[in-house]
């Protein structure tokens, strides 16, 4: 292993840490979202795990609560990855089916630290939501989460 291969290791896990924490308050939120009757946000986290396979090893959660109750055999749930930019986002990767009840949405997946990377320096990551008519394709209704900042 050469000198800079470790340290962009250890960079990599003091991010993962830094990260890890912020997770932590991002489930918090998203319990409390789901005990209240709030509707309409979402929740992001992208968490570093060493027991994933090391060509992708963040794990990205997403959490969706859509402003009313939609049909969950006529509905489905997409879920994409974005990298915000001044002038138009970035996009990612997916879309990811998530678990869908007609109101709430949950997908996780593995991804790559190179997929994250979306600019040069800090990354602004967001995850879209899109509730779709499974018969139309019409998108009924977009959720957004807020931003998750790192340097991957
Ligand atoms: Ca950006
Ligand atoms: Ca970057």
């Amino acid at each position: 292993m050469t000198t800079t291969t470790t340290w962009r290791r250890v960079a990599r896990l003091a991010a993962a840490s830094a990260l890890s924490l912020a997770a932590f308050g991002v489930v918090g939120a998203a319990t409390a979202d789901f005990a209240s009757a709030a509707t309409c946000c979402g929740s992001l986290s992208i968490a570093y795990h060493r027991d994933l396979p090391a060509a992708k090893p963040y794990l990205v959660s997403v959490y969706g609560r859509a402003a009313k109750y939609y049909n969950p055999t006529t509905t489905r749930a997409e879920v994409r990855l974005w990298g915000e930019d001044t002038f138009s986002d970035d996009f990612l990767t997916g879309p990811y089916t998530a678990t869908w009840n007609g109101s709430e949405a949950f997908v996780e997946f593995a991804v790559s630290g190179d997929t994250l990377d979306e600019d040069w320096g800090t990354d602004e990551i967001y995850a879209g939501i899109r509730i779709v008519d499974r018969a139309t394709g019409k998108v009924l209704e977009g959720i957004e989460t807020f931003r998750v900042t790192g340097n991957f």
